[in-house]
């Protein structure tokens, strides 16, 4: 199904469902490679969310800001590329949102524990606001807030379960957004966590 939740948001509901049997043994190899880990925003707070990437480059934070790097400062190497499978599934998404030829070379993926929240933000790290972001999300539900182009935007709020993908483009591009503190819960999938991928156009 699609649902459109703003000028240019997109709900694709279960979208991800056809390709879960290749894109789990495809995280979990990632995931090997570059663990999981909280990172620390500039000023100063260790994440509640814990994540990693794959891809030519990665979103990281530490005190100095937020950039995308083409190495995992926690081991020195290169991210994980990334895996067809993710390649397709975002680019058939952003597709059937109406944005033909997105070609993602970032994909941040993040970890979700019971309690552990994403506080209201803007992404605004990308060179070309012009791409949309496509997001994943995968094992327990989370509310996720949606605000407007001003903070002070009251957030809609939208259950997204396994399986669901949302295409963010157009002037929802730049909307604040977050997410609630995670409901404790054990899907019968991924277990007693939430992981979100959203696949970025970084340069
Ligand atoms: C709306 N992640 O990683 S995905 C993020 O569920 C992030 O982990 C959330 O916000 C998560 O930056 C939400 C949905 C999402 C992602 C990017 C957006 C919504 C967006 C960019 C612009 C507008
Ligand atoms: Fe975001």
């Amino acid at each position: 199904s699609r649902e459109v939740m703003a000028d240019g948001a997109v709900l694709l509901r279960g979208f991800a469902r056809p390709f879960e049997a290749e894109l789990l043994p495809a995280l979990r190899a990632i995931v090997k490679q570059a663990p999981f880990r909280h990172l620390i925003t500039p000023g100063g707070h260790r994440m509640s969310v814990a994540m990693t990437n794959c891809g030519s480059v990665g979103w990281v934070s530490d005190h100095t800001g937020y950039r995308y790097d083409a190495i995992d400062p926690a081991s020195g190497q290169k991210w994980p590329a990334m895996p067809p499978v993710l390649y397709r599934l975002a680019a058939d998404a952003a597709d059937d949102a109406g944005f033909s030829g997105f070609g993602p070379e970032a994909c941040l993926i993040n970890r979700y524990v019971p309690g552990a929240k994403l506080s209201l933000h803007q992404d605004r790290d990308e060179l070309d606001f012009g791409a949309p972001i496509v997001s994943v999300s995968l094992g327990l539900p989370a509310i996720f807030l949606f605000g407007g182009p001003k903070r002070a935007d009251k957030p809609d709020r939208y259950r997204l379960e396994h399986g669901d993908v949302v295409v963010w483009g157009g002037p929802s591009r730049l909307y604040f957004h977050g997410v609630a503190p995670l409901a404790d819960g054990e899907h019968a999938v991924m277990g007693r966590q939430r992981i979100n991928l959203t696949f970025r156009k970084a340069r």
